[in-house]
């Protein structure tokens, strides 16, 4: 009877868990970009995306055209707060992704082996 119920316990404490896990907002929202093209790109990006409150990290791998904003615990960051940073920037947006993936999974999955040096082109004003 006694192990009996300790094992309900535990189930119900896994259920508990998994329902707290699904009703957890994003951790990080993905965006694909278009006019990447040199270290001054990510820093400026990183820059405009730090003022944001929600904003925890960014992350912005040039090889793949990509930026990663990862959120702050219980925050959230409009799309179209997100899509004008980068069109203001002077990026395009090609596609959004809100995931539960963290920055840390994010740069591994990118394999970014440092940024891409050289062919700096005078794209900045
Ligand atoms: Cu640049």
């Amino acid at each position: 009877m006694n192990k009996y119920h300790l094992h309900l316990t535990a189930g119900l404490l896994a259920l508990a868990l998994s329902i707290t896990a699904w009703a957890q907002s994003d951790t990080s929202v993905e965006v694909k970009v278009n006019g990447l093209v040199c270290a001054f790109c990510a820093q400026g990006i990183t820059s405009a995306f730090s003022k944001e409150p929600a904003t925890e990290e960014v992350y912005v791998s040039l090889e793949n055209q990509l930026v990663a904003i990862a959120l702050k615990k219980d925050m959230d960051m409009d799309n179209a707060l997100i899509e004008k940073t980068l069109v203001d920037a002077g990026y395009d947006v090609v596609s959004m992704e809100r995931t539960n993936r963290t920055l840390a999974m994010i740069k591994d999955q990118m394999g970014d082996h440092g940024s891409p040096d050289g062919g700096h082109q005078p794209h900045h004003e």
